[in-house]
């Protein structure tokens, strides 16, 4: 498997099977990894059948643990043991279309990573209330001024990851259990000093379901930032490590 998409789910029944099959029709050397963290929706049965039907569908079913974060961490460690060269992380929501993916992994030669970009030229957010789209910017400005970061879109959870990237990133030492893992994650892979590069794309409004997210996911995703500067000011580039 050349790619493997790595979707995250809780509740999502209303959008899973529609998504994994769009991600696979991108192409035959595509497949994905779901980790649900045993929604009361069935989320997971769905994804089991579909299992049954196609090898390139995966499932990691937590029945103890809870949270974005982890189950990214999870996903992550699980593409990277199948060996898939190129790491997709995405939503299950189809704010982040399949039809991408093509584009992006056309894109991955001068890069290790990455990032579906809405703040540079030719990227946006399509169907979203104005507010929301100013609390993306706003908290971008202040993310990228805590972590000094030049990149324009760090919240982004559209990306791909070469395999060399999660290896180096010591997943199994990460602090955010919740959303702000995408920080984490991407803070670690720019401090080792991995190739970022951002490539625009549109975010569509969330196609069915609920959103999980909320003003105190928000905050908590903001206070970590000060969190994670600290205790990654001495995380040492990828050659001295
Ligand atoms: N495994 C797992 N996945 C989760 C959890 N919380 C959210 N997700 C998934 O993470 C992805 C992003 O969550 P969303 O609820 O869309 O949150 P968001 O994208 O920050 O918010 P919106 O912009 O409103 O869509 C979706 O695929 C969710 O199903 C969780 O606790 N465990
Ligand atoms: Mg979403």
């Amino acid at each position: 498997m050349r790619a493997m998409a790595m979707v995250p789910t809780y509740n999502e029944a209303l959008n899973i099977e529609s998504l994994l099959r769009e991600i696979l029709s991108q192409g035959s050397d595509i497949g994905a990894v779901v980790v649900d963290d045993n929604s009361p929706d069935g989320t997971a049965a769905i994804v089991e059948r579909l299992r049954q039907e196609d090898p390139m569908v995966h499932l990691v079913l937590r029945k103890e643990e809870r949270g974005r974060g982890t189950a990214g961490i999870v996903g992550f460690q699980y593409a990277v043991s199948q060996g898939a060269e190129f790491v997709i992380e995405m939503d299950a929501d189809f704010s982040h279309l399949p039809s991408y993916i093509p584009y992006f992994l056309s894109q991955m030669d001068d890069c290790d990573l990455l990032i579906g970009s809405r703040l540079i030229p030719g990227g946006g957010e399509r169907g979203r209330h104005f507010l929301r789209k100013w609390i993306t910017r706003l908290a971008n400005a202040y993310i990228r001024f805590v972590l000094s970061l030049p990149i324009r879109d760090c919240t982004s959870g559209y990306r791909i990851f070469r395999r060399e990237v999660l290896k180096n990133i010591d997943l199994d030492q990460m602090m955010s259990k919740g959303p702000a893992v995408v920080e984490e994650v991407l803070y670690k892979a720019y401090k080792r000093g991995f190739r970022i590069k951002e490539v625009p794309y549109i975010l569509e409004e969330r196609k069915a379901g609920e959103s999980t997210f909320n003003r105190k996911t928000m905050l908590n995703v903001l206070m970590m930032m000060v969190k994670i500067r600290w205790k990654y000011r001495n995380y040492p580039p990828k050659n001295s490590s």
